[in-house]
């Protein structure tokens, strides 16, 4: 029986409680073997539909009256699909990511023309912030935004973008040049056929997932493209990642519960010296240590998505523990559940070694727990500085 105890915590609501019970159903009815696909580009396609079609990525993005994105929600969310499927929590995961910065920090207009679409499902969004050259050092990218008339021009690279080559979307990063450094980027919303932007490169994963390095060439957008004002592009993708991340952690929670809840199966089915494997201590402490770090994982989670919600307007510092924890606990329990199952955790599509692959890029993408390190150490020394 999984532990459902958690749903209780004072964190969450009757209407996450209504939100969890329902996602469950939903996947169990629709995620069955969903861990497979011949053909990503068209397997996510087909998600996003349907995610879209029944109403769940309405929680990707709030109405265009509302400013704020319920962060536990999108945590529950992420948990839940993440328990049944990577494929389904990526899909639901960058529709959010994609489309944050216009529904954090985008204009009523910017709005009303893209989130009821990313929201039905109907067009793909992408997050386009890294670079061959700056990955963690975001306030060093080089692609450049140069204003032009009644418009900008954008030339330069980005790389690792999720959702590369299906979106119908992306949000850029750029160098507007209003002063070095993170205070002269900008955002902008380029659609896929936009002159000028082309998928350079298609890029393969342990995890398949669709993933693309892109150019832009003399790519030119208009004015109300651009997100917020110029200059305020670092603060957007920070602002952006500080709700996202906590997601992330939410996602690794599902994988661990998923590998937990496989563990448990394994040791009370399988025999070993005349009686089932969960008598022996060494696997009891190995239970132990489990679920211990999935009910840290989550409380972290769960205290930095309530701590946004009740309107803190900055958790960088409760997002980056709960993201760096989350998916650091899960790379370990995922690692023991792999360990207790044997030459079956390494078995080609069998659910753990499935994990193993899926919890990986998890410690990277979205800020690497290094960079979250920093990010946490950062805020309790300036803190310091003060006193
Ligand atoms: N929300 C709002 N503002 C923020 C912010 C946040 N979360 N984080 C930083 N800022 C502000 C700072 O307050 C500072 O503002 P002022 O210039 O007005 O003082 C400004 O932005 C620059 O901040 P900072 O000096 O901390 O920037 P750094 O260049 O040192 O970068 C790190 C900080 C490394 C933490 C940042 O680049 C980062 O998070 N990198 C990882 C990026 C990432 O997640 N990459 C993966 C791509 S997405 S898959």
């Amino acid at each position: 029986m999984r532990d459902q105890s958690f749903l209780q915590w004072p964190f969450l609501e009757d209407r996450h409680r209504s939100i969890a019970s329902g996602l469950e159903l939903w996947a169990e009815n629709n995620l069955a073997g969903d861990n497979h696909h011949l053909d990503v580009d068209k397997a996510c396609r087909e998600l996003v539909a349907k995610l879209g079609e029944d109403g769940w990525l309405k929680y990707t993005a709030p109405g265009e009256d509302s400013g704020s994105i319920d962060v536990r929600t999108l945590a529950l969310i992420r948990e839940t699909l993440a328990r049944h499927s990577g494929l389904a929590d990526f899909v639901f995961a960058m529709q959010g990511l994609g489309a944050g910065p216009i529904s954090l920090f985008g204009d009523r207009e910017q709005k009303a023309r893209w989130l009821p679409r990313t929201r039905a499902g109907k067009t793909i969004s992408a997050f386009a912030l890294s670079e061959p050259g700056s990955g963690s050092d975001v306030a060093n990218m080089t692609t450049s935004a140069r204003r032009d008339g009644n418009g900008y021009v954008l030339d330069g690279e980005k790389t690792w973008i999720s959702n590369g080559g299906i979106a119908d979307l992306y949000v850029v990063f750029a160098r507007t040049g209003e002063a070095p450094g993170a205070r002269g980027l900008s955002a902008f919303v380029v659609e896929a056929d936009n002159p000028g932007l082309a998928i350079a490169e298609r890029i393969e994963v342990i995890a398949p997932h669709p993933l693309a390095r892109l150019t832009f060439s003399n790519c030119r957008v208009s004015a109300d493209a651009l997100i917020g004002t110029s200059g305020q592009g670092f603060k957007i993708a920070m602002g952006t990642l500080d709700v996202f991340r906590t997601s992330v952690g939410g996602a690794a929670l599902g994988f661990a519960r998923r590998a937990l809840a496989e563990t448990v199966r394994r040791v009370t089915h399988r025999q070993l010296f005349g009686a089932p494997l969960a008598e022996l201590q060494m696997i009891q402490g190995h239970i132990a240590d489990m679920a211990l770090e999935i009910d840290a994982a989550a409380l972290l989670i769960y205290r930095a998505a309530w701590t946004k919600d009740m309107g803190a307007p900055r958790v960088t510092r409760e997002a980056a523990m709960a993201k760096l924890y989350a998916t650091e606990a899960a790379q370990r329990v995922i690692d023991t559940a792999v360990q207790i199952h044997g030459g079956d955790g390494v078995r080609s599509g069998h659910p753990v070694e499935t994990l193993y692959r899926e919890i990986r890029a998890l410690r990277i993408y979205e800020g690497a727990s290094d960079v979250q390190k920093v990010v946490i150490a950062r805020s309790l020394l300036a803190g310091a500085a003060g006193r």
